[in-house]
This record gives structure tokens, sequence and C-alpha cells, in this order.
């Protein structure tokens, strides 16, 4: 199964959600589907994705927030799982690609290849009940639409092929997209709360 291909599949459904991302590959592959501007996409630190997204989704109950991790980005910070787990905000949904590597700078094996570190079992150790871990690109979109519809913290590991895109640029710096999605969120907050 192929990361891209699994943010292709629930492109359509990220519109209405706010959007965050790690650096590198992933971010380069929904960025090549179509900037919106409640997607943004962190750069440089590496493994807070989920906490950002964390505190979205604290501050932010009426929206609902993905994240889409990396392997090498939650190893980084496994304390975030126990974070997600005590404070369990129900409108979050956090997706780990799981590659078994660090893809995005060099592809070197990270603690997940070969079946070292499960990182479903981490999360449900950390005390996160709804954890899924998929394999195949229709457990992906079932996973992802069962995370979307229910009221509940949701964890969906998805393994991966360690492989990204063939080229990384965009047009939109980190300042820039910081500022847009928090205009994004402010405009888009009063709609939802009027
Ligand atoms: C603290 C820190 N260390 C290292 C880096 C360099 N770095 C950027 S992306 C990355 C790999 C991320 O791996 P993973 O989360 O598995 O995502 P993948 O690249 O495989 O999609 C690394 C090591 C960084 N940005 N910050």
């Amino acid at each position: 199964m192929k990361r891209a291909k699994c943010i292709e599949a629930i492109y359509s459904e990220l519109q209405d959600k706010l959007v965050v991302t790690i650096m590198g590959a992933c971010a380069q592959e929904l960025y090549d589907l179509g900037h919106c501007e409640n997607f943004f996409y962190l750069e440089h630190a590496m493994g807070l994705a989920s906490s950002i997204g964390l505190g979205l989704a604290l501050n932010l109950p009426h929206e609902r927030v993905v994240v889409m991790d990396g392997d090498g980005s939650v190893l980084m910070n496994l304390g975030t799982l126990t974070t997600l787990a005590r404070y369990h905000p129900p409108n979050l949904t956090h997706i780990i690609f799981d590659n078994g590597s660090l893809l995005s700078t060099g592809g070197f094996a990270s603690h997940t290849t070969a079946g070292i570190t499960d990182l479903a079992a981490i999360a449900r150790g950390a005390g996160i009940k709804n954890v899924a871990l998929v394999s195949t690109p229709f457990d992906f979109i079932e996973a992802t639409a069962d995370a979307f519809e229910r009221n509940e913290l949701s964890v969906i590991v998805a393994k991966v092929e360690a492989v990204g895109p063939d080229h990384y640029g965009m047009d939109l710096k980190l300042p820039e997209n910081a500022f847009r999605f928090e205009r994004y969120i402010k405009e888009h907050s009063k709609i939802r709360t009027e």
C-alpha cells in the first residue's frame, strides 16, 4: 500500500477538517493533490504534529482534526500517545503512516522496520481505545470512514511502502502557511459557531 494513494483516497473527506501533516514526503503528497487553506504542513518540529493536532482538537471542539504522522516522527515523541489517551478529544483522528523508514531524510530504517516495534500496540497500551492497524487500501478507507464518523479519538496505523514523491518543493513557506491556516480557523470557526 502506498501512502500517496491513501491520502488521495481520503482527500475529498479532508475538505471540511483541520489537517496537520508532518514535513517531507507526506506533506508533499497532500500538497500535490491541491493545497487547501485548512491544511497545515508542520516543518522542522519532528514529532509534534500530533501535539499540535491535540491542541487544535481540545480548543476547537466543533471542528474535526486529522493528523497525518509518520513512524519516525511518532517514535521521536512517543509520549504523545499517552497524552492523547489522557485527554482523548473525540474530534481527533491520528493517522500514522508507518513505512518503517525515515524516508524524507534518506530512507534510514526506523524501529518499526521488520516488525520490531508495534505502534498500534503502543497506542493501545497508552490507553487509546479505538486503534486500527491496516495494510490494504480497502481497510484504510474503512478505518478512516469509521474514525471520521465516530465521536471518539481514533488512531490508525497504516502500513505503507517506503516510497515518496519524486520531487520536493512547495510554493508555500511555513510562516505563510501558518498565518493562512490561523485565518482559516478564525473565519471558519465563526461560521461554525454562529
Ligand atoms: C528533531 C528533528 N530531528 C530530525 C529532523 C530531520 N527529519 C525531517 S523529516 C525526518 C524523517 C521523518 O520520518 P517519518 O516521520 O517516519 O516520515 P517519513 O519521512 O518516513 O515520511 C527527519 C529525520 C527534524 N526535522 N527534526
